[in-house]
């Protein structure tokens, strides 16, 4: 009996003592996000910022070879410049892989928040959850990680960018309405594994489903690139000489597509109706002579809205898990007109 209680005894001590050690490895968690306040204290496990007149950015960038791209470094950019922040800017030149590990040179480098545009949902995934161990909090860009393995307001704060699904029912919508709901379609996809080429191809294949009339012929990655948008246009034009409609998952494929079809010697505009997604300068500009029919605006504008989310957060407010920029329409009513503030 006597022994049963010093048993007792012992075991009590033994579980304040891990207790007490558990408190001091919360308070020391504290040193990942350039020394604020720990990981794992905040409403959904997320990481908190601390209120600093200047902090340090990490914008790992996907790639530079389009326009979209490129306007939207210069947004995050300018932004943090005008702010008198620090930003961390690598490009991971079309690899997911260099991406995740440009991810963990910020996490080592101690920055203070991520900006994140995930070039593709799953492999960007981890490299989320690496950032929220460090105690750095990481806000979404432009594109979404996989739901199933990182979720928002738990893993990453919010999600800042388009309606991607929207975007493609737009675009479908435009295609039914200028087609009359008859078109052999050639649809070119964005980069296998992105949110916005998963998403742009559910909202359009959703949106023609119920016309009989709309049938898509080849579906096939030109990875958001002009040049591969080019190629894959000229083997699906051999394949499927009867297309008579493009649906391009951003204007760079488009406008690679108007190519490919002019060399083939076909006429973009006339026997052949495209429609793309962004808004870009140069689909701005192939509207307004007759070969792309319309572009459904994606704003890649990002800097103020990110650096205005970021002090929200660290001021303790509640972020929406997704914040939804609203997207214009451009066709032949008014291409021309947008052509001056256009990238
Ligand atoms: O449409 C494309 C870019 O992720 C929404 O990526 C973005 C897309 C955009 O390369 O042009």
């Amino acid at each position: 009996m006597q022994r049963a209680r010093f048993l007792a005894g012992w075991v009590l001590l033994v579980v304040a003592m891990v207790a007490l050690a558990a408190c001091g490895s919360t308070t020391d968690d504290g040193g990942g996000g350039g020394g604020q306040a720990a990981g794992g204290g905040a409403a959904g496990g997320l990481p908190k910022l601390a209120q600093k007149d200047s902090y340090t950015v990490c914008f790992p960038q996907t790639e530079e070879n389009n326009p979209w791209r490129l306007a939207q470094t210069a947004s995050i950019k300018d932004e943090v410049q005008k702010r008198g922040w620090k930003l961390v800017y690598t490009n991971a030149a079309g690899s997911a892989a260099k991406q995740v590990a440009d991810v963990q040179s910020c996490i080592a480098q101690k920055v203070d928040v991520i900006w994140l545009p995930p070039r593709e949902e799953k492999p960007l995934a981890t490299a989320v959850k690496s950032a929220k161990q460090a105690g750095i909090p990481v806000f979404l860009l432009d594109r979404n990680v996989d739901q199933s393995l990182a979720k928002a307001g738990e893993d990453y704060v919010a999600f800042i960018g388009s309606d991607f699904v929207e975007e493609g029912k737009r675009a479908a919508e435009w295609l039914i309405e200028e087609t009359g709901g008859k078109a052999n379609i050639i649809q070119l996809l964005g980069t296998s594994g992105a949110s916005p080429a998963n998403d742009r191809r559910k909202g359009f294949e959703d949106a023609i489903k119920s016309q009989s009339g709309m049938k898509v012929l080849a579906s096939q990655d030109g990875d958001f690139n002009r040049d591969k948008g080019r190629q894959v246009m000229e083997t699906l034009l051999r394949a499927h000489p009867n297309v008579d409609a493009v649906y391009a998952h951003n204007d760079e494929m488009a406008i690679g597509a108007i190519a490919a079809l002019k060399a083939a010697g076909r006429k973009p505009g006339q026997d052949v109706t495209l429609v793309s997604i962004d808004g870009e300068r140069a689909a701005l500009e192939a509207i307004v002579d007759g070969e792309l029919g319309a572009s459904v605006e994606c704003n890649p504008r990002f800097g103020p809205k990110a650096a205005e989310t970021t002090l929200a957060f660290a001021a303790g407010q509640t972020i929406p898990p997704k914040i939804i920029n609203p997207d214009k329409f451009f066709d032949a009513s008014n291409a021309k007109e947008n052509i001056a503030a256009a990238y």
